[in-house]
């Protein structure tokens, strides 16, 4: 369309930022490649894409996105003012989907784009836990207040136009809340990053939300408090939308970033059409979702997983000791059925991740050290990945512990389920740390590592795809000090990117120390992968491989008292005996 001369076309900087965090040594966290990309950068840039596709700021506004994953990109503040300047800071830097670990660096990156006058938002996960369940003040959110950064609580669909107006016309409000109102999901723009952000994730994996909400309880649980507990989903038609854009671009794997697909009401429909996309269109698609442990028993979704293309599920195990889950509200969990669940994955193929969470009331360093060799020896489950239970902001047990007054680490930058946050009723902090690294080094070992790629090899698993997991998951906490969600190939640091109030490094110390660091790590990277390959290899020699078994893979019955798992713990004989008692009462009365 021709422009009236009298407006003259203006264009609308919207620099979308997702932060990073510090690690321990207060650099912040980036690499070359990530393993997994940012869904909340996907899901803000597809709805910024739709704004700026409905000239949402007039026809005489163009709106150019920059999407930004500090994981795998230097945020270059200078550069952003000066673009801003050009533009007579006519713009938004929103930061997204901000966790708590993040917050810190969130502020970081705000503060010199504030003094520049540069208008500024966050969004996420802190902003809306905090929102949600403390008192509009914790945790430090009035360092938005003070520096004049929009804070937005609840979902952005549907309330992106509101935001992007209030910045054009420069009167961003203090604060966003629309907590009370969440928005449906069918038919609202997905999630979609564009193919050079992509290719910064190892494998070119992309993801979206196919759905938000859960309706369990579990007490460290904050998204319950942010998304809610009931279903929210996207239509099939959405899901085919998002993989025909994503195919074009040459997009096939997706994480599914539900926490909890199977509480999805949509799922099977969207199963459905993932399938009919590989089968009758020939999109290759490979899929990771994440489900809780009684997926299981939901009639055909494990077959149709399979089918819709799913080779890696991730689950909320968390424990394995009923007195630990029932102290988290997590009754859904029940021991009894875990090993069902695994199996039944097993005999698709699936690769099984399950997070365990350790710091639980009951814990004490040898009981952990005795739940790792009971998991190891007798459930079929391939990665095991470990973090502390964490009060974080947004959930009942963060709130619990604030209302009451129980000290918790006021640096916010360690709520990453990586660092001790509180103190625990049984351990000391130390042993705390220790048992946390000393049980991914257990889980590990190598001879166990053998034990579960000849596993995979009894169970048509993809052995390649096994090792490389292992690899990572194997060094990840040890040699980068990272939790293996964080983690990335080839570590890239900046002497500019330290934490305000620690030391500078000069260079002459920083970069001989970064390059040897780098070498150090790789070497050990190359070797663990050598070794797990040479394992692989000798057992895809081996002609006998996929008759392998153990205790893991056998089939069992309900109350096996032959199994540790059921009969270690006060809470697991009494999960047993709940099912005898259960079990005779129906047995007497289908004998009445
Ligand atoms: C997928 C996922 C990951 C992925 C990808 C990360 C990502 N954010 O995309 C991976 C596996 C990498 C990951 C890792 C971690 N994660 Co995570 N993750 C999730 C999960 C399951 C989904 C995220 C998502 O896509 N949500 C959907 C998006 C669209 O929601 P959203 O981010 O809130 O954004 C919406 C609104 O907040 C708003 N919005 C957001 N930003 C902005 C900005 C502006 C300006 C505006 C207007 C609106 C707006 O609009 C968006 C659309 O509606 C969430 C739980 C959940 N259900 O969200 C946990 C969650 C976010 N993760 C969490 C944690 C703790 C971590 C880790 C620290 C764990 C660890 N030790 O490794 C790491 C951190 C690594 C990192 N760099 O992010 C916590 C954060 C809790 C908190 N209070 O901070 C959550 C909530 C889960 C939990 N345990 O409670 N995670
Ligand atoms: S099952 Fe997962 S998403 Fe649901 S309440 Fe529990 S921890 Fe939260």
């Amino acid at each position: 369309m021709p422009q009236s001369p009298s407006t003259p076309h203006r264009r609308f900087q919207l620099v979308l930022v997702k932060p990073s965090h510090y690690d321990d040594d207060g650099y912040v966290v980036r690499w070359w490649r990530a393993m997994i990309p940012s869904n909340s950068l996907a899901a803000l840039y597809g709805l910024a894409l739709d704004c700026a596709g409905r000239n949402v700021l007039g026809p005489d506004v163009t709106i150019d996105i920059d999407p930004i994953d500090e994981m795998v990109t230097r945020v270059r503040i200078a550069s952003i003012i000066s673009r801003f300047r050009r533009n007579g800071n006519f713009g938004l830097v929103a930061l997204v989907g901000v966790q708590s670990n993040q917050y810190p660096r969130a502020l970081d990156l705000a503060r010199p784009l504030r003094s520049a006058g540069i208008p500024v938002a966050i969004g996420g996960f802190h902003v809306s836990g905090c929102l949600s369940m403390l008192d509009g003040h914790a945790v430090e959110l009035d360092a938005c207040r003070d520096l004049g950064i929009a804070m937005f609580a609840g979902e952005a669909e549907g309330r992106l136009d509101l935001v992007l107006r209030d910045a054009a016309e420069g009167r961003l409000r203090p604060i966003y809340n629309f907590m009370s109102d969440l928005p449906g999901l069918e038919g609202t723009p997905v999630p979609f990053l564009p193919i050079a952000n992509v290719r910064r994730t190892i494998g070119r994996n992309s993801s979206f939300d196919a759905g938000r909400g859960c309706p369990y309880q579990c007490s460290f649980c904050t998204i319950i408090n942010v998304q809610g507990r009931k279903s929210r989903y996207r239509s099939a038609d959405d899901i085919e939308r998002l993989v025909r854009s994503n195919w074009s671009q040459g997009v096939i794997r997706f994480f599914i970033t539900d926490d909890n697909f199977a509480r999805n009401k949509e799922w099977e429909a969207i199963f459905d059409r993932l399938n009919y996309l590989r089968e009758h269109e020939g999109i290759p698609l490979g899929l990771m979702i994440q489900v809780d442990t009684l997926c299981h028993k939901i009639p055909n979704f494990i077959e149709k997983a399979k089918r819709a293309g799913v080779t890696r599920v991730f689950i909320g195990l968390e424990n394995i000791n009923p007195d630990n889950l029932a102290a988290a509200k997590k009754r859904q969990n029940k021991i009894t059925e875990y090993r069902k669940m695994l199996l039944a994955w097993k005999a698709h193929g699936i690769i099984t991740i399950a997070g365990y969470i350790l710091g639980f009331p009951a814990d004490t360093p040898d009981s952990i050290r005795r739940d790792i060799k009971i998991i190891q020896k007798e459930l079929p489950l391939d990665i095991l990945e470990f973090f502390y239970l964490t009060p974080l902001p947004g959930s009942e047990d963060h709130q619990r512990l604030w209302k009451t007054g129980v000290a918790m680490d006021r640096d916010l930058n360690k709520y990453d389920l990586e660092h001790a946050c509180t103190a625990h009723a049984q351990m000391s902090k130390e042993e705390w740390e220790a048992i946390y690294r000393e049980a991914w080094s257990l889980y590990y070992a190598p001879e166990h590592a053998a034990t579960l790629l000849r596993r995979g090899a009894a169970t048509g698993v993809a052995l390649s795809s096994l090792v490389k997991l292992l690899v990572r998951f194997a060094i990840a906490t040890h040699v980068e000090k990272v939790h293996p969600l964080q983690d990335g190939i080839l570590r890239m640091k900046h002497p500019s990117e330290r934490r305000p109030g620690l030391p500078h490094v000069s260079p002459w110390v920083f970069w001989p120390q970064f390059i040897w660091e780098t070498l150090r790590k790789q070497t050990i990277a190359v070797g663990t992968l050598i070794r797990l390959v040479r394992i692989m290899r000798s057992i895809q020699r081996d002609p006998n491989a996929s008759k392998y078994a153990d205790q893991a893979l056998m089939p069992v019955d309900d109350d096996d008292e032959t199994l540790d798992l059921l009969t270690k713990t006060n809470g697991a004989r009494a999960a047993i005996a709940h099912i005898k008692r259960v079990d005779e009462l129906v047995h007497v009365r289908g004998a009445a």
